[in-house]
Protein backbone atom coordinates (compact mmCIF):
# COMPACT_ATOMS: atom_id res chain seq x y z
CA UNK A 1 0.00 0.00 0.00
CA UNK A 2 1.67 3.57 -1.05
CA UNK A 3 0.25 5.28 1.63
CA UNK A 4 2.43 8.48 1.18
CA UNK A 5 2.54 8.25 -2.67
CA UNK A 6 -1.09 8.33 -2.19
CA UNK A 7 -1.53 11.00 0.16
CA UNK A 8 0.51 13.41 -2.57
CA UNK A 9 -1.69 11.68 -5.29
CA UNK A 10 -4.65 12.91 -3.57
CA UNK A 11 -3.32 16.66 -2.70
CA UNK A 12 -2.23 17.53 -6.27
CA UNK A 13 -5.88 16.51 -7.74
CA UNK A 14 -7.49 18.88 -4.81
CA UNK A 15 -4.77 21.69 -5.91
CA UNK A 16 -3.41 21.57 -2.34
CA UNK A 17 0.70 22.40 -2.46
CA UNK A 18 2.85 21.05 0.03
CA UNK A 19 5.69 21.73 2.12
CA UNK A 20 8.51 19.20 3.14
CA UNK A 21 11.36 20.45 5.54
CA UNK A 22 14.46 18.80 4.68
CA UNK A 23 16.72 17.82 7.56
CA UNK A 24 20.00 17.20 7.02
CA UNK A 25 21.65 14.58 9.98
CA UNK A 26 24.63 16.50 10.16
CA UNK A 27 23.56 20.11 10.81
CA UNK A 28 20.58 18.74 13.32
CA UNK A 29 22.23 20.41 16.41
CA UNK A 30 18.90 21.76 17.67
CA UNK A 31 15.32 20.92 17.65
CA UNK A 32 14.37 24.43 16.78
CA UNK A 33 13.48 23.41 12.70
CA UNK A 34 11.60 20.53 14.07
CA UNK A 35 9.70 22.10 17.07
CA UNK A 36 8.47 24.62 14.35
CA UNK A 37 7.66 22.27 11.94
CA UNK A 38 5.82 20.88 14.34
CA UNK A 39 3.53 23.58 15.08
CA UNK A 40 3.40 24.63 11.34
CA UNK A 41 1.69 22.60 9.86
CA UNK A 42 4.57 20.68 7.66
CA UNK A 43 3.07 18.36 4.61
CA UNK A 44 6.52 16.29 5.27
CA UNK A 45 9.48 15.50 6.82
CA UNK A 46 12.33 14.86 4.14
CA UNK A 47 15.93 13.30 5.80
CA UNK A 48 19.06 12.90 3.87
CA UNK A 49 22.45 14.85 3.36
CA UNK A 50 25.37 14.55 0.09
CA UNK A 51 27.49 13.29 2.68
CA UNK A 52 27.25 12.59 6.45
CA UNK A 53 30.10 13.24 8.17
CA UNK A 54 29.43 14.01 11.77
CA UNK A 55 25.36 13.73 12.31
CA UNK A 56 23.64 9.94 12.64
CA UNK A 57 20.91 9.57 11.00
CA UNK A 58 19.14 6.57 13.29
CA UNK A 59 19.40 9.28 15.87
CA UNK A 60 17.53 11.92 13.80
CA UNK A 61 15.00 9.62 12.41
CA UNK A 62 14.63 8.06 16.32
CA UNK A 63 14.24 12.02 17.40
CA UNK A 64 11.31 13.12 14.80
CA UNK A 65 9.73 9.72 14.92
CA UNK A 66 9.29 10.69 18.68
CA UNK A 67 8.13 14.08 17.92
CA UNK A 68 6.23 14.21 14.89
CA UNK A 69 3.75 11.97 12.89
CA UNK A 70 4.12 13.72 9.82
CA UNK A 71 5.47 11.45 7.28
CA UNK A 72 9.14 10.79 7.13
CA UNK A 73 10.88 10.39 4.11
CA UNK A 74 14.41 9.43 3.49
CA UNK A 75 16.31 11.74 0.75
CA UNK A 76 19.54 9.18 0.86
CA UNK A 77 22.41 10.48 -0.58
CA UNK A 78 24.06 7.15 -0.33
CA UNK A 79 23.40 4.29 -0.12
CA UNK A 80 24.21 3.57 4.03
CA UNK A 81 21.65 6.50 4.25
CA UNK A 82 18.18 3.96 5.18
CA UNK A 83 16.40 3.31 8.70
CA UNK A 84 13.90 0.85 8.33
CA UNK A 85 12.11 3.35 11.25
CA UNK A 86 10.97 6.05 8.83
CA UNK A 87 7.70 5.63 6.96
CA UNK A 88 9.44 5.77 3.27
CA UNK A 89 12.38 6.17 1.01
CA UNK A 90 13.00 8.65 -2.10
CA UNK A 91 14.52 5.98 -4.34
CA UNK A 92 16.22 8.51 -6.64
CA UNK A 93 17.80 8.17 -10.02
CA UNK A 94 19.80 11.52 -10.81
CA UNK A 95 18.30 11.48 -14.21
CA UNK A 96 19.88 15.31 -14.80
CA UNK A 97 23.60 13.59 -14.83
CA UNK A 98 25.22 10.47 -16.63
CA UNK A 99 26.93 8.94 -13.98
CA UNK A 100 26.16 5.45 -14.45
CA UNK A 101 25.98 4.99 -10.22
CA UNK A 102 23.06 7.53 -9.58
CA UNK A 103 21.35 5.74 -12.37
CA UNK A 104 21.51 2.29 -11.16
CA UNK A 105 24.48 1.36 -9.30
CA UNK A 106 23.59 2.65 -5.80
CA UNK A 107 19.84 1.22 -6.66
CA UNK A 108 20.80 -2.22 -7.27
CA UNK A 109 23.25 -2.28 -3.77
CA UNK A 110 20.27 -0.99 -1.70
CA UNK A 111 17.41 -3.18 -3.24
CA UNK A 112 17.97 -6.16 -0.94
CA UNK A 113 18.71 -3.80 2.43
CA UNK A 114 15.51 -1.86 0.84
CA UNK A 115 13.84 -5.50 0.72
CA UNK A 116 13.65 -6.20 4.10
CA UNK A 117 12.29 -3.34 5.49
CA UNK A 118 9.33 -1.66 5.12
CA UNK A 119 9.23 1.19 4.23
CA UNK A 120 7.41 2.86 0.76
CA UNK A 121 9.74 2.86 -1.75
CA UNK A 122 8.94 6.25 -3.89
CA UNK A 123 11.03 6.10 -7.31
CA UNK A 124 11.53 9.78 -8.26
CA UNK A 125 13.44 11.34 -11.14
CA UNK A 126 15.89 13.79 -9.41
CA UNK A 127 17.42 16.44 -11.65
CA UNK A 128 20.13 18.52 -10.92
CA UNK A 129 19.41 22.25 -12.35
CA UNK A 130 22.16 24.70 -11.86
CA UNK A 131 21.67 27.29 -9.03
CA UNK A 132 24.48 30.17 -9.33
CA UNK A 133 27.06 27.54 -6.98
CA UNK A 134 28.47 24.77 -6.71
CA UNK A 135 26.47 22.67 -4.72
CA UNK A 136 27.55 19.37 -2.53
CA UNK A 137 25.32 17.17 -4.33
CA UNK A 138 26.51 18.63 -7.74
CA UNK A 139 29.97 17.70 -6.34
CA UNK A 140 29.55 14.36 -4.30
CA UNK A 141 27.13 13.04 -7.08
CA UNK A 142 30.44 14.09 -9.97
CA UNK A 143 27.18 15.00 -12.03
CA UNK A 144 26.77 18.28 -13.91
CA UNK A 145 23.50 20.29 -13.46
CA UNK A 146 21.49 21.16 -16.17
CA UNK A 147 21.81 24.95 -17.15
CA UNK A 148 19.02 26.97 -15.30
CA UNK A 149 18.51 28.58 -19.65
CA UNK A 150 18.04 25.39 -21.00
CA UNK A 151 15.05 24.69 -20.63
CA UNK A 152 14.16 22.26 -22.95
CA UNK A 153 16.47 20.06 -21.68
CA UNK A 154 14.26 19.82 -18.39
CA UNK A 155 11.76 19.30 -20.24
CA UNK A 156 12.45 16.46 -21.86
CA UNK A 157 14.64 14.73 -18.89
CA UNK A 158 11.60 14.93 -17.07
CA UNK A 159 9.51 13.83 -19.87
CA UNK A 160 12.06 10.85 -20.28
CA UNK A 161 11.64 9.87 -16.65
CA UNK A 162 7.87 9.94 -16.50
CA UNK A 163 8.00 7.36 -19.58
CA UNK A 164 10.70 5.26 -17.68
CA UNK A 165 7.89 5.05 -14.39
CA UNK A 166 9.17 7.50 -11.95
CA UNK A 167 6.61 8.18 -9.79
CA UNK A 168 7.63 11.70 -8.69
CA UNK A 169 9.86 14.47 -10.41
CA UNK A 170 12.52 16.19 -8.59
CA UNK A 171 13.84 19.30 -9.92
CA UNK A 172 16.24 20.27 -7.24
CA UNK A 173 19.21 23.79 -7.19
CA UNK A 174 20.86 21.86 -4.33
CA UNK A 175 20.86 22.91 -0.90
CA UNK A 176 22.07 26.05 -0.08
CA UNK A 177 22.00 26.78 -3.55
CA UNK A 178 21.56 30.85 -4.39
CA UNK A 179 18.70 30.65 -6.61
CA UNK A 180 16.04 28.52 -6.81
CA UNK A 181 14.96 26.62 -10.07
CA UNK A 182 13.96 29.15 -12.29
CA UNK A 183 9.96 29.90 -12.62
CA UNK A 184 9.93 29.84 -16.78
CA UNK A 185 11.31 25.67 -16.16
CA UNK A 186 9.38 25.08 -13.21
CA UNK A 187 6.03 25.68 -15.51
CA UNK A 188 7.35 24.02 -18.46
CA UNK A 189 8.05 21.23 -17.10
CA UNK A 190 5.16 21.18 -14.94
CA UNK A 191 3.17 21.36 -18.39
CA UNK A 192 4.42 18.46 -19.61
CA UNK A 193 4.32 16.03 -17.22
CA UNK A 194 1.13 14.28 -15.17
CA UNK A 195 3.55 12.88 -12.23
CA UNK A 196 3.58 15.27 -9.34
CA UNK A 197 6.51 17.83 -8.99
CA UNK A 198 8.89 18.69 -6.17
CA UNK A 199 11.00 21.52 -6.92
CA UNK A 200 13.71 22.43 -3.84
CA UNK A 201 17.14 24.33 -3.42
CA UNK A 202 17.60 28.72 -2.78
CA UNK A 203 13.98 28.79 -1.65
CA UNK A 204 14.51 31.23 1.10
CA UNK A 205 11.61 33.17 1.93
CA UNK A 206 7.48 32.82 1.93
CA UNK A 207 7.45 35.25 -1.61
CA UNK A 208 9.56 32.67 -3.26
CA UNK A 209 7.66 29.68 -1.95
CA UNK A 210 4.79 31.20 -2.97
CA UNK A 211 5.68 31.78 -6.42
CA UNK A 212 7.45 28.30 -6.94
CA UNK A 213 4.51 26.72 -5.99
CA UNK A 214 2.49 29.12 -8.17
CA UNK A 215 4.77 27.92 -11.11
CA UNK A 216 3.71 24.61 -10.85
CA UNK A 217 5.83 22.82 -7.51
CA UNK A 218 3.60 20.12 -5.78
CA UNK A 219 5.65 20.36 -3.23
CA UNK A 220 8.60 22.45 -2.25
CA UNK A 221 11.27 21.45 -0.05
CA UNK A 222 12.70 23.82 2.01
CA UNK A 223 15.93 22.91 3.77
CA UNK A 224 18.86 25.53 4.71
CA UNK A 225 17.15 28.67 5.87
CA UNK A 226 15.66 26.43 8.23
CA UNK A 227 18.76 26.03 9.94
CA UNK A 228 19.70 29.48 10.29
CA UNK A 229 15.45 30.64 11.16
CA UNK A 230 13.47 27.84 12.23
CA UNK A 231 10.69 30.66 12.99
CA UNK A 232 10.36 31.16 8.94
CA UNK A 233 9.24 27.56 8.60
CA UNK A 234 5.24 28.94 9.83
CA UNK A 235 5.53 31.54 7.27
CA UNK A 236 6.70 29.33 4.38
CA UNK A 237 4.09 26.78 5.51
CA UNK A 238 1.08 29.42 5.58
CA UNK A 239 2.30 30.97 1.86
CA UNK A 240 2.41 27.32 0.16
CA UNK A 241 -0.60 26.40 1.88
CA UNK A 242 -2.67 29.48 0.70
CA UNK A 243 -1.47 28.96 -2.76
CA UNK A 244 -3.62 25.88 -2.69
CA UNK A 245 -6.77 27.90 -3.70
CA UNK A 246 -4.88 29.62 -6.13
CA UNK A 247 -5.68 28.40 -9.73
CA UNK A 248 -2.31 27.75 -11.54
CA UNK A 249 -2.21 29.38 -15.13
CA UNK A 250 0.17 27.19 -16.71
CA UNK A 251 -0.06 29.21 -19.94
CA UNK A 252 0.87 32.53 -17.89
C1 LIG B 1 18.07 20.38 -1.18
O1 LIG B 1 15.94 20.90 -2.02
C2 LIG B 1 16.69 20.81 -0.87
O2 LIG B 1 18.09 19.12 -1.75
C3 LIG B 1 16.63 22.05 -0.01
O3 LIG B 1 17.51 23.07 -0.45
O4 LIG B 1 18.73 23.68 1.61
O5 LIG B 1 18.67 25.25 -0.32
O6 LIG B 1 16.64 24.87 1.07
P1 LIG B 1 17.89 24.28 0.54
Amino acid sequence: MQKIYQSILERVKKRQRSLALLIDPDKFKSSAALENAVRSDVDYIFVGGSLLSTGSLQQCVEIIKKATSTPLILFPGSTDQIDPHADGILFLSLISGRNPDNLIGKHVVSAPILKKTSLEIIPTGYMLIEGGNTTSVAYMSNTLPIPNNKTDIAVCTAMAGEMLGLKLIYMDTGSGALNHVPLSMIKNVKKNIDVPLIVGGGIKTPEQAYTVCNAGADIIVIGTVTEQTPEIIGEIASAVHQNSSHTIDLNE
